[in-house]
């Protein structure tokens, strides 16, 4: 392997001979000097050849040095207060052109976001958007840490289904030998196995689809989701307790980690938020959001975006938290698994999760006794028979369960303050987009 210098690991060297190696990111071919600024992954650095001291033949593979190129340079590392980028540079003894880029690039810094999507590797180059998956590197390391502390099960279910899990609507469709199949639309139903089969505490981040063709700045059609699903609970409450610790866990790792970086880069300071965080039962968020002057359409049983945009404003307001759980929403807009209220069977023991306005998770304790899913099935208009290998979990013996999920691209837009899910996706997936 190359024996190379990380160029943030530069500063901490004496001055002498290195050799670093990335991507050449502009050319400043001066009378007197040229300059080159060279990036790695772990930053970038001035590189410098005055023309008194430096061959004709290194001028010209400089200056002909095409941008975006990939090089390894030798040279020698000086510290001088006055280089504005790191205090440090690199005087070029030799510069070895590994790959050239054509010299037209595909983009640039204006570039639509399509655009950026079709040259994600181009655009992924963007110290921005490095960070964001570093970033996201740490919040699942953190998560999963917790996880692994408090004696939870990783699973990876499987992707490929014989019925939907979620609803009929937005289910893919695919070709499986003499019949077909379904791609998943979540760890649900399998998630909530691991209940009968003992497990105890699970959690999983993993794909999921749906066939969703919805252009909004919020919806896959693929995306990651991280689950999690506990056994011996009393009510949602107990759900909701694992899901804040579980994001303070992650949010505290990265406001440790990058947090100084995250404002520099995208001027956002990173809050971890307090505990618990604000509950407020549906009925009684569209009552506020109401007061404030936003009536939530009537059909729509659920918060419309807007009117999660109100209550997370009122909320950020009133207690000065960027979280809401959303509570008891009506079991006429939940799936026939959520158990419902005994006191009152119009509501479920579900949540959402809104941050900074959009919704980023939904949870429940769900129904575990056999004859009432069965019912609830029948009145969602399933027919128990093509989930009956789903109802068998249930006619064995199985601990009261509840459990989240949660799309991970969503909670780093919203952290971020990005204003679309394609800017935390590595590779987006949507109804026209398959590529690259
Ligand atoms: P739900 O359908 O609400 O619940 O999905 C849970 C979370 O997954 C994310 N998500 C999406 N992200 C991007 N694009 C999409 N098309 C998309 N659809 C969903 C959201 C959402 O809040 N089985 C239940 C969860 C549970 O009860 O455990 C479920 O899938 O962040």
């Amino acid at each position: 392997m190359t024996t190379r210098t990380p160029i943030k690991h530069l500063a901490a060297l004496d001055d002498g001979t290195v050799t670093v190696s990335g991507w050449v990111e502009k050319v400043r071919d001066q009378k007197a000097v040229q300059f080159v600024i060279l990036r790695d992954e772990s930053g970038s650095l001035q590189l410098v050849a005055p023309r008194a001291d430096a061959p004709e033949a290194l001028q010209e593979s400089i200056s002909g040095v095409s941008l975006g190129s990939f090089v390894s340079v030798t040279g020698q590392l000086k510290h001088d207060e006055r280089v504005k980028l790191g205090g440090i540079e690199v005087k070029i003894d030799s510069i070895e052109v590994i790959t050239a880029s054509s010299p037209e690039a595909p983009i640039a810094e204006d570039s639509g976001i399509d655009k950026r999507m079709d040259w994600r590797f181009l655009d992924l180059r963007r110290p921005e958007a490095n960070l964001i998956f570093r970033i996201q590197t740490t919040l699942e390391h953190a998560w999963r840490t917790y996880w692994v502390e408090n004696d939870f099960i990783e699973l990876h279910t499987p992707k490929l289904m014989a019925s939907a899990s979620e609803s009929k609507a937005e289910l893919f469709e695919v070709g499986y030998f003499e019949t077909k199949a379904y791609l998943a639309q979540s760890p649900q139903f399998f998630k909530q196995m691991a209940q009968p089969a003992g497990f105890g505490k699970i959690f999983e981040v993993g794909p999921a689809f749906r066939a969703d063709p919805s252009f909004t700045s919020r919806h896959a059609t693929e995306f990651t989701s991280v689950d999690s699903e506990i056994s011996w609970i009393d009510s949602h409450e107990d759900v909701m307790k694992l899901h804040e610790d579980l994001l303070v866990a992650g949010f505290q790792a990265v406001k440790d980690k990058h947090g100084a970086e995250i404002e520099a880069l995208f001027g956002v300071e990173v809050t971890v938020p307090s505990t618990p965080f604000p509950r407020i039962p549906l009925a009684e968020a569209k009552r506020i959001v109401a007061e404030r002057g936003y009536e939530v359409p009537r059909h729509d049983d659920d918060m419309d975006p807007e009117g999660e945009r109100q209550i997370a404003a009122y909320v950020k307001e009133a207690f000065d938290h960027e979280f809401v759980f959303l509570t008891d929403y009506a079991s006429s807009i939940r799936p026939f698994y959520h158990m419902r209220h005994d006191d009152d069977p119009g509501l479920t023991k579900s949540y959402d999760l809104i941050f900074n306005g959009v919704e980023i998770s939904t949870g429940a304790q769900r129904e575990h006794r056999i004859d009432v899913l069965v019912e609830q099935a029948r009145q969602k208009g399933l027919d128990p028979e093509e989930l009956d290998f789903y109802l068998d979990f249930f006619r064995f013996g199985v601990p009261p369960h509840g459990g989240f999920g949660m799309g991970l691209s969503r909670v780093l837009m919203l952290m971020l303050h990005q204003a679309n899910i394609r800017e935390t996706t590595y590779l987006f997936r949507g109804p026209t987009r398959l590529l690259p």
